[in-house]
């Protein structure tokens, strides 16, 4: 009862919530961006792809996989959804996939507002030209026994050989089962990916009982680019199967399933050899005791961070200056970007977190 009325006088501040220790997670919010790139084949297949359409469809395909790392894997390891850590500003997370055949993709994962939360990322492979960057905020709200979500921020894929855009909105989301300490997230309402060569894909999600009758549903429609022609629909649970129907054809065949695809674990640089404001250094003492359940070590670990940020802000304050972020600036949106946001029929961002490479290469964080 404790937790569901500090949910409900949470004011849309989730990391404000206290959740009883065996909804506590060790990993921090600012390492969730690898649920973006754990299959690497995926996420490098569209950049393989000359026919235009086909190309967008293996974005789709992509973008479906994402999701049951995303918004599932909590309860599948660890039996429910869990509460992360909030990042501090500054907070780093980097890591690499190496694979056989696609060699290396690189992430770059910074917490670059605390106030309200947003996280920035970047996931690049240079052997195949593509790059993933975007960032994400969460505003809540309570109502009755449920949690609902609402994401801020979008993504934004590039591919290099083709020099194409793809514009990704984020679903909004509820957490149910709340009231039996047992929470588990579900999507709602759509995503739009919108291709800057005008292709464009709504995504609608569901639950139980919907559109099947089975949990994590969706039905995605792919539009050629006059947008009213509609050239694939595809249906099935994103955690699960789906299957495509090809508008033209009238035939159907399996989209995806999630079932036949393994993810490739990040690899994290050890402990030892991370910097101090790398999020599993930083919170390594408290991750060690949500472990074990240790509440009382987990309160002393974590007032140390959030008391050294305190003097933090509170010194930048004094000398009038701000946070320099490490690797994100906010900039104005301009140029193909805000184009294909006008496509996707979102009012864009005014300003938008992007990321400086360059800076990052020339880091010693780039040593991975
Ligand atoms: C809502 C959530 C924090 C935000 C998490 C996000 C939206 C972060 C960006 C990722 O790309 C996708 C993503 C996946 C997670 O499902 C989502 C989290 C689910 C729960 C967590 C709340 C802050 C936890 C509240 C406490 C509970 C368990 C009641």
């Amino acid at each position: 009862m404790t937790f569901l009325r500090s949910l409900a006088t949470s004011k849309g501040d989730l990391s404000s919530i206290t959740a009883p220790p065996f909804i506590l997670s060790g990993t921090s919010l600012v390492e969730y961006s690898k649920f973006w790139a754990e299959l690497p084949d995926l996420f490098v297949a569209p950049t393989m792809i000359l026919d235009k359409e086909e190309r967008a469809l293996a974005v789709v395909r992509w973008f479906i996989a994402t999701l049951k790392g995303q918004y599932t894997s909590r309860n599948e390891a660890l039996g429910s959804e869990k509460k992360p850590l909030n990042p501090f500003l500054g907070e780093l997370f980097l890591g690499k996939w190496e694979t056989e055949l696609e060699g290396t993709t690189i992430l770059v994962s910074e917490q670059v507002s605390h106030h309200p939360p947003v996280t920035a990322y970047a996931i690049y492979n240079d052997a195949y030209g593509i790059e993933l960057q975007g960032y994400n905020g969460q505003k809540a709200s309570f109502a009755t026994t449920m949690l609902n979500v609402r994401q801020v921020g979008h993504a934004v894929l590039y591919i290099k050989k083709f020099d194409e855009y793809y514009y990704i909105t984020l679903p909004t989301l509820h957490i149910e089962g709340l009231f039996y300490g047992a929470p588990y997230v579900e999507l709602e309402q759509k995503t739009v990916i919108q291709s800057s060569g005008g292709y464009r894909a709504s995504i609608e999600y569901s639950g139980k009982g919907y559109f099947s009758g089975k949990k994590n549903t969706f039905k995605a429609k792919l539009y050629a680019p006059d947008q009213s022609s509609l050239l694939y629909t595809i249906a099935g649970q994103w955690s699960g199967k789906s299957t495509i129907i090809n508008e033209k054809q009238k035939s159907e065949s399996v989209f995806y399933d999630a079932m036949e695809h393994k993810v490739v674990p990040l690899v994290v640089k050890p402990i030892e050899q991370q910097a101090e404001y790398e999020s599993q250094r930083a919170w390594e003492k408290v991750a060690a005791a949500v472990q074990v359940m240790d509440y009382d070590t987990i309160h002393v670990e974590k007032s140390k961070i959030e008391n050294q940020q305190r003097e933090l802000r509170k010194k930048e304050k004094e000398e009038g200056v701000e946070w320099q972020r490490r690797y994100f600036e906010l900039v104005e949106d301009e140029g193909p970007l805000k184009e294909v946001a006008e496509l996707a029929g979102v009012e864009p961002d005014e300003k938008v977190w992007r990321f400086n490479r360059e800076v990052f290469e020339h880091s010693p964080d780039s040593k991975l």
